[in-house]
C-alpha cells in the first residue's frame, strides 16, 4: 500500500533538487539527475541508457518531451512500493 501523502512529499523533494531551472517540468538532463538521487538514496538500480530512454517516455504520458511533478509521481509510487 502507497502512502500518497508521502509519494508527494518525495516527489517535491526531487523536483526541487533536479529541476534545476525551475521550470516546474524536468527535462532529460534534469531526469537523469533525479534518477541519479534516487538510486543513490532509495536503492534503486542503475539504468542503462536503453532504460533511461524508456523509462522517460513512459513517464511522459502527455509526451511533451519534460516530466512534471504528476508524471514523476508514477515513478516514486512504484520505487516506495518496491
Ligand atoms: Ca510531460
Amino acid at each position: 500500500m502507497v502512502d500518497q501523502a508521502r509519494v508527494a512529499e518525495v516527489t517535491k523533494g526531487i523536483f526541487t533538487f533536479a529541476d534545476t531551472d525551475g521550470s516546474g517540468a524536468l527535462d532529460r538532463e534534469e531526469f537523469k539527475t533525479a534518477l541519479g538521487k534516487m538510486i543513490a538514496e532509495h536503492g534503486m538500480s542503475p539504468l542503462t541508457d536503453e532504460q533511461f530512454d524508456q523509462e522517460f517516455t513512459g513517464l511522459d504520458v502527455d509526451g511533451n518531451g519534460l516530466i512534471d511533478e504528476n508524471e514523476l509521481q508514477a515513478l516514486v509510487a512504484r520505487l516506495l512500493s518496491a
